[in-house]
């Protein structure tokens, strides 16, 4: 009865056939490998989403990275001149900042900057705080924000302290080298924060340890997103490591169909 069919088949190129007669061991076969195609296409274009998905979420921390701060270096502003201006609560001309709280020294050829030719003393004539608001930060990524710091060395050798926030946070920072007008002896700092929303406002400020009027001195700011803690990164490659061994046994599995 098969072999018969099979002739007819053979014999005939135009009549159409029954579904049941498809139904032999070779189409069988054939119907498999075209389903495990299929199968393996589908599973493709996950594949192909996930990773996208994947891409995106770097795009994102691509992102977080290009964030930077306005006029770090405090170059763009009023002519401070070859000594300095000093600048109250709530002054905005220095490009991108605003003098918050009491004042602070916009510093021109009174001593050298660490970066251009212009710095900031934090307390002017009276302990003084400025900030910038950073548009554009991710809540949860970490930031950190560096600069330099030195002190106004008028008010002699008493240690400098001050403090720097970030989206909320407060940390302290200290400075004590004995520097001098003509070698300002600026030393980097980096502090590592985590924001918390899409935009996160940076503020320094002078906290009176040299009493009112010579505060840290600060130049050169600047914000990096943070690289991820070694516990993310592990986890980054497990979930790498997965994604590669799906996709070796999937072509493992398109591989076995076209054999059988
Ligand atoms: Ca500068
Ligand atoms: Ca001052």
């Amino acid at each position: 009865m098969l072999i018969t069919k099979w002739r007819d088949r053979l014999n005939t190129k135009t009549r159409s056939f029954s579904p049941n007669e498809f139904v032999v061991p070779q189409d069988v076969k054939v119907v498999k490998l075209m389903l495990s195609i299929n199968d393996s296409l589908e599973k493709g274009r996950k594949m192909k989403k996930l990773l996208l998905t994947a891409a995106l979420s770097f795009g994102i921390a691509t992102a977080a990275n290009a964030q930077s701060v306005t006029n770090g270096s405090f170059e763009l502003g009023p002519d401070p001149g070859s000594s300095f201006i000093t600048l109250n609560a709530v002054d905005s001309s220095i490009t991108g900042w605003t003098v918050d709280t009491g004042s602070i020294d916009y510093i021109g050829g009174y001593w050298p900057a660490e970066d251009g030719t212009r710095s900031i003393d934090l307390a002017g004539n009276s302990v003084g705080s400025l900030s910038q608001l950073i548009a554009g930060t991710v809540a949860g990524q970490a930031y950190t924000v560096n600069f330099w710091a030195s002190k106004n060395p008028d008010g002699g050798d008493p240690l400098r302290t001050g403090t720097v926030s970030f989206g909320g946070v407060t940390l302290p920072f200290a400075y004590s080298d004995s520097n001098s007008l003509s070698n300002m002896l600026w030393a980097p700092y980096s502090l590592t924060f985590v924001a918390t929303g899409s935009s996160s406002t940076l503020s320094f400020a002078a906290d009176g340890s040299a009493g009112c009027c010579y505060g840290p001195a600060l130049d050169n700011v600047s914000l990096a997103a943070a690289v991820p803690e070694p516990a993310t990164w592990a986890m980054m490659l497990l979930g790498f490591g997965a994604i590669g061994l799906g996709m070796r046994r999937r072509r493992s599995t398109l591989a076995l169909a076209q054999a059988a």
